[in-house]
C-alpha cells in the first residue's frame, strides 16, 4: 500500500543563526524528507547537509519515549521505566524539601538554546523557576562578550539586514567559520562577488571559509584586536579616513589617534603574525572600498580579551563612514527581534529579587562548592556534562551522591546519563512555537506536523504541569502557546515589531521586522543622541581601558612569545561542519563524514615531537587530559593546534569525554563569557594506544 505524501512548512530549530524555513515530507506519521523552503527569502530552497539528516533525528531508535529512574550508579545510565505521575510526584518532593531544608536557592536550572522555540524555551520554563524562587543562571556559553563589545562601540546589539549584504564591495569574514555555521550569509557573499566584491577571511585555521575566500589571512588566537589596531593606525596615518562623518557621529577620535599610533605594522606583525605588508595592504584597500562590510564571528570572541576585541573590530567601520551605506558596517547579530523578555519571563514572580544569580560557565564550581548547595539540577535543552568548560568538575559535580539532577531531552545524552531521573521530550516537529533568527530580519511560526512518540512532553507542558503540580496559581501559567506568542511580539520598546500582524503571521507562518521606523543612519546605530563610541566612557565604568587596545591573552602565547615549557601550545576547539554542537552527532552518516575526534597539528610541531598522521596524541593541562588522533596539516600555525567538534564521549578513543576537559571555566573581560579557545595545552605521542 502506498502512503500519500504531504508537504508540512516548518522552522528550523537548532541554535544556527540561519533559523530556515523547512518543507517536511510527510508519508503517514512519518518524516521521510526535509527540505528548504523555496518561499523563504532568506532559505531559499537551501539548508545544510546535517539538517536534511533530520527524519533520522526525529525518528531515531534512541529516542527517549518515558520517564525513567535510575537503577545503577550515576553515570552509568542504568534506568528502569516509570510512569509521569511517578516522575512529577518525585520532582514535587525533592523540590519542596529542597526548599525547606536549604531554601529554593538550592534548585538550579540550567538550560540553553538547544531548541530556539520561544514557548518552549524562554517563557514557561522561567516562570517557573522564577516563581519556585531558584537560583537565576546567566547564559553566557555563547555570545556575549562579543555582543557586549559591540554594544559599548555602537550602543545596540546590531541593526544589519543580512538580505543588504548583497550590496558589499569588500567583506572581512572574520573569525567565525561561516560556510558551516552561516551558509546563507555565504550565499548572500557569492552574490556580492559576482558584483564584483573581494572577500578576505581572518582566522587562527585554513577552514572552509578561508578556502572559499578570496585571501586568508591567518593570525594567532586571541591577537584579533592588534591587527585591528594596525589597519586603524595605517589608516589615521596615511589620512584614510572619513573626517566629517568621525567628527560628526564619534565620541573621543583625538585621543584614538594617539592610542592607534602605538600600533605600528611591525609591531602588530611580532604580535599577530600578520606581515606588515600585509596589514598595509588590508587596510588600504579596506578604507578604499564602499560600501565595506566586517562580518564577526563568535570564534574570536570566545578567548579572556573577547569583549575587547570585537569592541575594537566594531570601530574600523566608522573610520570610513561606511554606516552611511546599504550593506556596510559590520554585523554580530541582529538585535531588532527583540521579543519582550520581561513578559514572557516575568522575573517580578520571584519572590526574593535579590536570589543568586550564577554564570553557567562555572557549573562545576557550582556543583562542587556553592553555599547553599545545589541540591537540585534540572537540564533542559543542553548538554553540558560535553559543552561546559573544565568538563572534569563538572563530571565530579553530577556525580555527587546527594545531588538530584533531572535531566530532560530527547537522547541519553553524556548529560543525561548522570540523571537520577531522564524526561522525554519531544522535537520541535511536534510543537507550536514562535522563532526569531539572531542573524535575518524574519520571525517564524511553526505547528506541530507529527504526534509525540511515547510519552515525550514538550517543555512547556512539562513546566506548565509542575507549576499546577506546586500549587502556583498565577494566571500566566495557564497562558496557551497562541498567546505566548502574542505577548512575545507585543513589545512597547521595540519599534521594529510593531508592525507585525500576528493574525497574518499564524497563518502565513512568515513576518518581516519592520525597519521603517528605523532608517539607516544614524537611528539604527544607537540610541537616539549616542555617538559611536571610540572613547568609551561605559568601558571605563566597567573598569576597562576606555580606548582600544589589544589585551594578550593571559593563558597561552600570542607570536611574540617563546614557547611555556609545560604548555607550549594554543587549544582552539570551534565547532564542526556536520554536528550542530552536540545535536546531531548520534546519527551515524554524519558521525562517518566527520570521521573521529583528531588533532590538527602543524608538520613543524609533529616533527619535533614525533607525531605522524593518524597517530594517537595525549592532549593535557592542568585542567585534565583528552586523547585525539593526530592529523597533521599546515592548516594551523606552528604552536596552534585545532580540534573541532563537539563529540559524543563514546566516539573518543578512551571514552573518557571531550575536548572541554582541558578548557578554561574563567569569564571573559566582558558579560561574563566563555574563554573556550583561550587554552594552552602540551601535546605528547601517546605510546600504548591499546584503546
Ligand atoms: N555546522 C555547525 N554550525 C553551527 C554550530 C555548529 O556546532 N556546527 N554552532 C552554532 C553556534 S551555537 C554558534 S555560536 C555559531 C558559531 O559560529 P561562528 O560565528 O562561525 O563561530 P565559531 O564557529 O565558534 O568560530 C570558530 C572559528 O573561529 C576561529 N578562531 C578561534 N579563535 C580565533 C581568534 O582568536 N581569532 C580569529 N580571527 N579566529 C579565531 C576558529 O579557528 C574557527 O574557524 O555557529 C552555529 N552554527
Ligand atoms: N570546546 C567548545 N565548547 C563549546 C563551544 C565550542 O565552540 N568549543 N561552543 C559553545 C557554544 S557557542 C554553545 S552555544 C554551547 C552549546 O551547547 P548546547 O546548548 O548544550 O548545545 P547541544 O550540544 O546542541 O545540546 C542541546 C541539547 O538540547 C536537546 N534538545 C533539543 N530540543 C529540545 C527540547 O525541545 N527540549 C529539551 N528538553 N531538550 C531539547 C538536544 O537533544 C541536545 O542534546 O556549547 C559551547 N561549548
Ligand atoms: S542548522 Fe542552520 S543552516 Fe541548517 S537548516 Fe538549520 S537554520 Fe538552516
Ligand atoms: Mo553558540
Amino acid at each position: 500500500m502506498t502512503v500519500e505524501k504531504t508537504i508540512a512548512r516548518s522552522v528550523c530549530p537548532l541554535d544556527c543563526p540561519d533559523t530556515c524555513g523547512l518543507h517536511v515530507t510527510l508519508e503517514g506519521e512519518r518524516i521521510t524528507r526535509v527540505t528548504g523552503d523555496p518561499d523563504h527569502p532568506v532559505t531559499r530552497g537551501t539548508i545544510c547537509h546535517k539538517v536534511r539528516h533530520f527524519p533520522a533525528r526525529v525518528h531515531h531508535p534512541d529516542r527517549l519515549l518515558y520517564p525513567m529512574k535510575r537503577i545503577g550508579p550515576k553515570g552509568e545510565g542504568q534506568f528502569k521505566r516509570i510512569t509521569w505521575e511517578e516522575a512529577l510526584e518525585e520532582i514535587t518532593r525533592r523540590f519542596q524539601g529542597a526548599a525547606r531544608s536549604h531554601g529554593p536557592e538550592s534548585i538550579l536550572p540550567y538550560s540553553y538554546y538547544g531548541n530556539m522555540g520561544i514557548v518552549n524555551n524562554g517563557s514557561m520554563d522561567r516562570r517557573f523557576f522564577h516563581r519556585l524562587g531558584a537560583t537565576r543562571l546567566k547564559r553566557t556559553i555563547c555570545n556575549v562578550a562579543g555582543n557586549a563589545g559591540f554594544e559599548m562601540t555602537m550602543g545596540l546589539k546590531g541593526a544589519l539586514d543580512p538580505e543588504d549584504t548583497i550590496h558589499s564591495r569588500y567583506v572581512i569574514l572574520w573569525g567565525g567559520d561561516f560556510v558551516s555555521t552561516n551558509m546563507h550569509q555565504m550565499m548572500f557573499l557569492s552574490e556580492a562577488r559576482k558584483r564584483g566584491a573581494r572577500i578576505i577571511a581572518v582566522d587562527v585555521r585554513r577552514n572552509r571559509t578561508a578556502r572559499w575566500a578570496d585571501e586568508f589571512i591567518q593570525l594567532y588566537p586571541g591577537t584579533d584586536a592588534a591587527l585591528a589596531l594596525g589597519m586603524m593606525h595605517v589608516m589615521v596615518e596615511e589620512g584614510l579616513t572619513d573626517d566629517p562623518f568621525i567628527r560628526e557621529n564619534t565620541i573621543g577620535w583625538e585621543s584614538f589617534r594617539e592610542r592607534v599610533r602605538e600600533y605600528p605594522p611591525e609591531a602588530v606583525q611580532r604580535v599577530t603574525g600578520v606581515s606588515a605588508d600585509t596589514i598595509r595592504r588590508l587596510a588600504r584597500e579596506y578604507a578604499a572600498a564602499e560600501p565595506s562590510l566586517i562580518r564577526i564571528g563568535n570564534g574570536l570572541q570566545h578567548h579572556d580579551n573577547g569583549g575587547m576585541t570585537v569592541r575594537t573590530l566594531a570601530c574600523l567601520p566608522a573610520l570610513t563612514g561606511q554606516w552611511k551605506y546599504r550593506g556596510g558596517g559590520a554585523l554580530k547579530e541582529n538585535g531588532l527581534s527583540a521579543v519582550n523578555k520581561e513578559r514572557l519571563e516575568r522575573p517580578d514572580l520571584l519572590p526574593d529579587p535579590s536570589v543568586r544569580s550564577v554564570n553557567m560557565i562555572h557549573l562545576g564550581d557550582v556543583l562542587l562548592d556553592a553555599t547553599p548547595p545545589v541540591t537540585c539540577l534540572f537540564v533542559y535543552t543542553t548538554n553540558p556534562a560535553a559543552v561546559a568548560p573544565s568538563q572534569e568538575k563538572v563530571i565530579r559535580g553530577l556525580l555527587r551522591e546527594d545531588l538530584f539532577t533531572v535531566v530532560h531531552e530527547l537522547f541519553l545524552t553524556d548529560t543525561a546519563r548522570y540523571a537520577d531521573l531522564v524526561l522525554p521530550a519531544t522535537s520541535h516537529f511536534e510543537n507550536l512555537d514562535l522563532y526569531k533568527s539572531y542573524w535575518h530580519l524574519y520571525v517564524q511560526v511553526a505547528r506541530p506536523i507529527i504526534q509525540p512518540p511515547g510519552e515525550a512532553w514538550s517543555n512547556y507542558r512539562l513546566f506548565r504541569t509542575l507549576a499546577e503540580r506546586m500549587g502556583f496559581t498565577d494566571p500566566c501559567f495557564s497562558d496557551e502557546p497562541e498567546e505566548i506568542i502574542r505577548q512575545a511580539l507585543t513589545h512597547p520598546d521595540n519599534p521594529c515589531l510593531q508592525g507585525i500582524d500576528v493574525d497574518d503571521l499564524m497563518e502565513k507562518g512568515i513576518a518581516k521586522v519592520d525597519l521603517s521606523s528605523s532608517p539607516l543612519f544614524p537611528e539604527r546605530l544607537a540610541h537616539p543622541g549616542e555617538k559611536i563610541a571610540l572613547y568609551s566612557e561605559r568601558m571605563k565604568r566597567a573598569g576597562l581601558d576606555p580606548l582600544p587596545s589589544y589585551q594578550p591573552l593571559p593563558e597561552g602565547k600570542d607570536a611574540t612569545d617563546p614557547l611555556d615549557a609545560a604548555h607550549p601550545f594554543m587549544l582552539i576547539s570551534p565547532p564542526n561542519h556536520q554536528f550542530l554542537n552536540t545535536s546531531m552527532g548520534n546519527l551515524p552518516p554524519l558521525r562517518r563524514m566527520e570521521g573521529q575526534p583528531l588533532l590538527e597539528i602543524h608538520p613543524y610541531d609533529a616533527a619535533a615531537l614525533g607525531i605522524e598522521d593518524e597517530n594517537p596524541v595525549r592532549v593535557k593541562n592542568e585542567r585534565g587530559s583528552c586523547l585525539l588522533t593526530a592529523r597533521v596539516t599546515e592548516d594551523v600555525l606552528p604552536g596552534v593546534v585545532v580540534s573541532t567538534g563537539l563529540w559524543w564521549r563514546d566516539n573518543h578513543l578512551d571514552g573518557h569525554g571531550g575536548i572541554n576537559r582541558l578548557t578554561p571555566d574563567r569569564e571573559a573581560d566582558l558579560g561574563g563569557g566563555a574563554v573556550f579557545f583561550s587554552t594552552a595545552v602540551s601535546v605528547e605521542k601517546e605510546e600504548k594506544a591499546d584503546c
